[in-house]
């Protein structure tokens, strides 16, 4: 009796919007459990699918992560083990495995690998680290320069390109990665105003004097105290400071991207405080309270306009009906720190720069409001996606999916996790190490001073 059949319901695979940022640390992500900020629209992929808590970097920084991403190899075989190297995109990665299973795929904003974007359909990256106001493109028909705040930017040709620049016959893989919240943390016009009366709290290690840790720990150059320019990264007028002969060129030049009127608008945000500032002649203690303040207020700013443009984009999906069929992801490339140890950076295999915030929602499939402590790595994501658009799994592909995690079926999971920082000497003066991880203890050996 065929019509008592089961319907064989002809399933389309997901699409896949991978948002991602850059720096930004999981102590500035409300979801998480952040006392410094609130991220209302992040939040809403957490409480409307998965947060994952142990979710790790291999290598923490920007570019081998994102070579790590796109391959689901460590950096050891996928080429890029820091940031000076190019990436080799003859290789095998995700999107064009995707790409040649029928998706139509975009990579959108920092792409930061040196090497011409490949298995996309369509591509717009910013060269290089990008800029915030008035950022150029890098494009298959040549660069292009597009007036306006970055994070707004980004997220506007990503909703172009979902609603007119693909084919709705397919599914999608977009790539919308952002530079904010990235060094030098300049706020878009919407939030040059935020947190302007009040403080925010510190971390209660912003003064660590390094006792009883590896040396690299104190011979490190990221400190807020010493190492971040108070012109460069904090906008106090150059003429007030010190500033090295490059940072003050780049800052220079980055004021002078900015149209008359960003311009006008920045300095009034800036003014009164810069003012105050270089009346009361701090020092000491009282110096890097205040350079943290400054800190970690701008950084917060590039948060409140990452937050209001995943708004935008998880709007655009309830409203086009995407959004049932439709896998948001939010992950950056490393963790950060906010002053802990004294620190701003990222590199360490200590715990704020080997996480990265990791949400992934999934209607139907992911129960709302569920929360993952298992140890997985931004090593997974090509196998995952892979698995989520049914496509076999390249046996050269070290991470596992956590597909299964996801739609809460039982798997069986690593019980400990490998990490290799491979950039030195190099900014930041963070040594070699590499290390493992287990949910309980760390081992860590910075194995070019011989100490564990
Ligand atoms: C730039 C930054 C550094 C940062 C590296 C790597 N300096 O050199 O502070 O560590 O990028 O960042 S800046 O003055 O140019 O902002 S990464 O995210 O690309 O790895
Ligand atoms: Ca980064």
């Amino acid at each position: 009796m065929a019509a008592c059949q089961p319907v064989e319901k002809e399933t389309t695979p997901p699409n896949i919007l991978f948002i991602f940022t850059d720096d930004h640390a999981l102590q500035a992500i409300s979801a998480y459990g952040s006392y410094i900020n609130q991220t209302p629209n992040l939040d809403r992929i957490a409480n409307e699918g998965m947060l994952f808590r142990h979710a790790m970097v291999t290598n923490s920084i920007c570019a081998p992560s994102r070579a790590v991403i796109l391959t689901g190899k460590h950096s050891h075989l996928n080429g890029v083990l820091d940031n000076a190297l190019p990436f080799d995109s003859t290789q095998q990665t995700f999107p064009k495995l995707l790409q040649a299973a029928g998706y139509q795929t975009a990579m959108i904003g920092k792409w930061h690998l040196k090497s011409q974007p490949t298995g996309f359909d369509y591509w717009r990256v910013l060269p290089g680290q990008g800029h915030y106001y008035n950022p150029h493109f890098r494009t298959p028909d040549g660069r292009e320069q597009i007036e306006g705040y970055v994070t707004n930017i980004i997220t506007d040709l990503s909703l172009d390109w979902l609603k007119s620049g693909r084919d709705p016959e397919k599914p999608f893989l977009l790539m919308s990665q952002h530079k904010a919240p990235h060094r030098e943390w300049s706020p878009g016009p919407d939030h040059l105003d935020m947190y302007d009366d009040v403080e925010i709290p510190e971390p209660a290690t912003l003064f660590d004097d390094y006792a009883n840790r590896s040396s690299a720990a104190s011979q490190q150059e990221m400190t807020i105290k010493d190492h971040m320019d108070l012109f460069y990264d904090l906008r106090v007028e150059a003429d007030s400071v010190n500033s090295s002969g490059w940072l003050k060129r780049a800052g220079i030049a980055n004021y002078n991207r900015m149209t008359e009127a960003q311009q006008a608008a920045w300095d009034a945000a800036f003014k009164t405080e810069n003012e105050a500032f270089k009346e009361a002649n701090l020092s000491g203690y009282e110096l890097v309270k205040w350079k943290y303040q400054r800190y970690i207020k701008n950084y917060l700013r590039c948060i409140a306009s990452v937050d209001d443009n995943v708004g935008r984009i998880l709007d655009y999906l309830d409203e086009s009906g995407l959004a049932d069929n439709t896998i948001v992801i939010y992950s950056s490339d490393q963790g950060f720190y906010l002053g802990e140890h004294g620190w701003y950076d990222k590199r360490w295999m200590y715990e704020e720069s080997l996480h990265m915030p990791l949400m992934v929602r999934w209607p139907g499939q992911i129960q709302a409001g569920s929360v993952n402590e298992e140890l997985v790595q931004n090593l997974e994501f090509a196998e995952t996606f892979l698995d989520i658009a049914g496509v076999d799994i390249p046996a050269d592909m070290q991470g596992n999916s956590f597909k299964s995690m996801l739609t809460g079926d039982e798997v069986d999971w690593r019980d400990a996790i490998y990490f290799h920082y491979h950039e030195f000497p190099a900014v930041h003066m963070v040594n070699k190490h590499y290390g493992v991880r287990t949910k309980t203890h760390k081992l860590i050996y910075f194995y070019e001073l011989d100490e564990w």
